[in-house]
């Protein structure tokens, strides 16, 4: 048996209703306002968030405390490159002919298409692994729960880069094992989600859409 962690005393500030209430407004009013954006500027950001947002990330609850994700950061031009090229050459496919037309009538009012200039203009590319089992000296190790882990980790991702006032959008090309062999990842590691990571430009836009009230995505009891 694994050795057990020692405790420690946890104890959270106890806040006021009237605190929490603000608190939780308040960053509401600030979450709501992140949005998926497609316009990157090549605006460099320091380095340093780029490892905090990761830190962030990280902290996030996983199966076991196995911690089962591996966060590549790009921002070499000539890998950002080969990245555009074969996720280009995906989306190209799946948009003629491989999604259907249902999905692509549910996509048309976001105006996506196969281009992804994104992939070479941001500063930074963070490709999130998941990690299906760890290896230990040549021996396998169980991870638990990976994909609500790593989805749980990169929700957490997502918040710390608005946080840091920059802007991200959630990447998915499908199939997207092309960056398994781009970045030389193990076999253990999947890619999950592809997130470049930068300052929108000055005439970035998105759609104006709507999301669901409370009362649509909430049932009390
Ligand atoms: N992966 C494609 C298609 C796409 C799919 C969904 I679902 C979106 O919400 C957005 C895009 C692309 O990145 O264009």
């Amino acid at each position: 048996m694994a050795d057990s962690f020692p405790f420690i005393p946890y104890q959270r500030e106890i806040l006021s209703d009237e605190e929490m209430i603000t608190k939780s407004n308040a960053f509401y009013s600030y979450m709501d306002k992140r949005r998926s954006v497609r316009h990157f500027s090549d605006r460099p950001i320091p380095m340093e968030v780029i490892h905090k947002i990761i830190l962030t990330a990280s902290s996030a609850p996983s199966g076991a405390h196995k911690q089962p994700w591996t966060f590549c950061v790009v921002s070499d031009p000539t890998i950002k490159k080969a990245i555009r090229k074969a996720a280009e050459e995906e989306e190209y496919t799946s948009y003629n002919g491989r999604m259907s037309e249902e999905w692509l009538k549910d996509l048309a009012p976001l105006g996506t298409d196969w281009q992804k200039p994104f992939l070479e203009t941001a500063p930074y590319l963070i490709i999130l692994f998941r990690k299906s089992y760890d290896l230990e000296d040549g021996v396998k190790k169980k991870n638990y729960y990976v994909n609500e882990s790593v989805g749980i980790a990169a929700g957490f991702l997502i918040a710390a880069i608005h946080h840091a006032g920059l802007v991200t959008l959630t990447h998915t090309p499908s199939p997207m094992n092309f960056l398994q062999k781009i970045l030389n990842r193990p076999d253990n590691e999947r890619p999950f989600l592809l997130l470049p990571v930068g300052y929108p430009t000055a005439d970035a836009e998105v759609p104006d859409l709507e999301r669901k009230d409370l009362s649509e995505v909430t049932v009390f009891y």
